[in-house]
C-alpha cells in the first residue's frame, strides 16, 4: 500500500519560477476553451468573488462559497447571496481568515455545517510585534503581532443564518505568524471529520506531538476525540492526532475506491507532496522534505530517511497545490478516478491519473490562473475558484464532440 517509491517523481520542465505571493488581479484575460488530451474544455465564470477559499454543495443543489475575509455564500441559479449570518468573530490577514466549508453527512436530517478560519486569542501577548524567528526567514511579517490560530465550528445552517455556532476544535498553542493555518475538512465513510492543520511556519512543531500543529486531526462531528485514534490516551500527547510531519496541506479529499484519505501539502522552495495519511505515521516534516529550506539550506530527501512515510508523489520544481477532488462523474471522458487539484505556480488545474496508490500521468490545464479549489458539481462538471482579491467561481465543462 504505502511506499517510498520516488523514482515515479515528475521530472518536468520548469516554465516558470514564479513566487507563491499573492496576487491582486488575475493577469489575464479568461480563455473561453482550452485545449485538452481528452479534448476542447470550455470555461465559464460564473461569478466574483474576493479571495475565494473553500466550496461544499448542499444537498439540493446550491453550493455554499467561502471569502477569505470572511464571508460564507450560497450560490445558486447564477447568483450569489448575501453572506450568512452568524459566523464566528474570523482574524484576516496575510494566509488566514475564512478557510473551508464543509456539510454533515446526515446534513439532511441535522443541518449541521462546518468552516474551518482563523481566530485571535482571546488574551493577546504584552508584546507590540512578533520579536523575530530567524526559522520564519522572510515570511516572519513584522506588522502582524496578533496571537492566533486555525479552528473549526459548527451550527445549523436556517436560510441565510447558522444557529448555534460552537467552536469544535482548535489549532493549539496559538502563535504569531500570517500562515500556513492548513483548514481543509473532509468527512471520512466512518462519520469521522480529518482537519488539516499546517505548521504556522515554525516548522519544528509538525514533529512534537504535544501541538496539534503541523497534523491531520481525526474527531467526531461534536469535536470528541474518536475513541480508535492512534494516540488515545497516550501521555503528553494529543489524541486528535491523526498523523503528523506534515508542512501545509491545503488540499484533502477521500479516494472513492480505498476510502482513505489523500492530501498534499506545499513544500518550502520545492518539494509539494502527495500523500496518504495513515493513523499514526511520520511524514517527516520538518526534517526531510524534496525541496530545500528558504534560507537555502537542504533538507535531505525522504529516500534517505526510511523510517518516515514518503509522499506517493511529489512536484519539483513546485506547483503549489491547493484544493483536491477525485472525479467520480464520466461528463469528462477518461477522467473518472482522476484526481483533480488546483495549482498556484502553473496557474493550471493539475489532473492526475492513479493506479491504486501509483500516479500514472499528469496533466496541467493551462487557465491562466491560480487556482485554490476544486470541487465536482453533481452534473459531472468541474467547478473552480481563483486565487485573487478578484477572484472568480468557474465552471469546466467538456465541449459537444463534433459529429464525424
Ligand atoms: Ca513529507
Amino acid at each position: 500500500m504505502e511506499n517510498n517509491n520516488l523514482s515515479r517523481h515528475f521530472l518536468l520542465i520548469v516554465f516558470f519560477l514564479s513566487t507563491r505571493a499573492y496576487a491582486q488581479e488575475p493577469p489575464s484575460k479568461l480563455p473561453d476553451m482550452v485545449q485538452t488530451k481528452t479534448g476542447m474544455i470550455k470555461v465559464e465564470k460564473l461569478a466574483s468573488l474576493s479571495e475565494p477559499w473553500g466550496m461544499a454543495w448542499l444537498p439540493d443543489g446550491r453550493l455554499l462559497v467561502t471569502e477569505k475575509p470572511g464571508r460564507l455564500r450560497i450560490y445558486s441559479e447564477g447568483k450569489l447571496s448575501e453572506p450568512i449570518k452568524g459566523l464566528p468573530k474570523i482574524e484576516y490577514h496575510g494566509q488566514g481568515g475564512l478557510l473551508d466549508v464543509e456539510i454533515d453527512p446526515d446534513f439532511a436530517t441535522n443541518g449541521f455545517i462546518y468552516i474551518s478560519y482563523s481566530e485571535a486569542a482571546k488574551v493577546q501577548p504584552n508584546v507590540t510585534r512578533d520579536v523575530g524567528d530567524p526559522r520564519l526567514g522572510k515570511f516572519n511579517d513584522h506588522t502582524d503581532a496578533v496571537l492566533k490560530g486555525a479552528a473549526v465550528a459548527r451550527g445549523k445552517l436556517e436560510g441565510n443564518e447558522i444557529k448555534n455556532m460552537e467552536v469544535i476544535w482548535q489549532q493549539l498553542p496559538k502563535t504569531i505568524g500570517r500562515g500556513h493555518f492548513g483548514g481543509r475538512l473532509v468527512f471520512a465513510t466512518d462519520g469521522k471529520l480529518f482537519i488539516t492543520s499546517s505548521d504556522r511556519q515554525r516548522l519544528e512543531p509538525a514533529q512534537d506531538l504535544s501541538t496539534n500543529i503541523g497534523k491531520i486531526l481525526r474527531i467526531n462531528p461534536d469535536g470528541s476525540i474518536p475513541k480508535d485514534n492512534p494516540f488515545i490516551n497516550r501521555k503528553g500527547v494529543r489524541p486528535d492526532i491523526w498523523s503528523y510531519g506534515h508542512r501545509n496541506p491545503l488540499g484533502a479529499a477521500l479516494n472513492p475506491t480505498s476510502k482513505q484519505l489523500w492530501i498534499h501539502e506545499m513544500g518550502a522552495v520545492h518539494g509539494d507532496e502527495l500523500n496518504i495519511p495513515l493513523a499514526g505515521k511520520n511524514y517527516g516534516w520538518p526534517i526531510v522534505s524534496n525541496g530545500d529550506n528558504y534560507d537555502e539550506t537542504r533538507i535531505p530527501d525522504h529516500e534517505t530517511r526510511p523510517e518516515f512515510a514518503g509522499p506517493i508523489a511529489y512536484w519539483h520544481p513546485a506547483i503549489s497545490p491547493s484544493g483536491l477532488a477525485f472525479y467520480t462523474g464520466s461528463l469528462f471522458k477518461g477522467w473518472t478516478n482522476n484526481l483533480l487539484l488546483g495549482s498556484f505556480n502553473s496557474e493550471a488545474l493539475v489532473r492526475l491519473s492513479a493506479t491504486g496508490n501509483n500516479i500514472d500521468s499528469e496533466e496541467r490545464i493551462w487557465l491562466q490562473r491560480r487556482i485554490r479549489d476544486v470541487i465536482q458539481a453533481p452534473d459531472g462538471s468541474v467547478w473552480l475558484l481563483t486565487d485573487y482579491k478578484d477572484g472568480e467561481l468557474l465552471r469546466l465543462s467538456p465541449m459537444e464532440t463534433m459529429e464525424q
